[in-house]
């Protein structure tokens, strides 16, 4: 979970790349299967933060530079509903965070269907680049 002005970025485990691209990922929601302990590993981008949903339990702080670390573990679906808890800059008050809770195999299916937008978004951009590596000239730019 990353914090930073004025969003929260959810990143899935998953990545293609060693580097950590390519993995899933998500703003403002976080969908997560119903019971199954979620761990969080959360980080700050930028400023302090602070996750809070009520519902779930107490808050956790973003700080940059450092991890802190959270579980979870929800039995009914639905959506749980929560704010930044921690005055982060003029945007804070937009900060909301939410938790979309499904079961195993909705959410298997949602994180399948990421992969697949990254898998065809990855691909558009390695034909786009071919394109331009194609090109001759410095700064030339192909009429569409
Ligand atoms: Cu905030």
């Amino acid at each position: 979970m990353i914090g930073r002005q004025y969003i929260w970025q959810y990143v899935y485990p998953g990545a293609s790349e060693p580097d950590g691209l390519g993995a899933p990922y998500a703003y403002e929601t976080m969908v997560v299967p119903t019971n199954t302990t979620i761990t969080l590993d959360i980080v700050s981008a930028d400023v302090v933060h602070s996750w809070w949903i009520p519902q779930l339990g107490g808050k956790f702080q973003a700080v940059p530079g450092y991890h802190n670390y959270t579980w979870m573990k929800i039995s009914k679906p639905g959506y749980y509903k929560g704010q930044c808890a921690f005055l982060c800059g003029r945007g804070h008050a937009r900060m909301i965070a939410t938790v979309k809770a499904v079961p195993t195999a909705q959410f298997e299916a949602w994180l399948a269907y990421q992969k697949q937008l990254i898998a065809q978004a990855n691909a558009a951009a390695q034909v786009a680049r071919a394109k331009l590596g194609a090109q001759t000239g410095a700064g030339q730019v192909e009429n569409p």
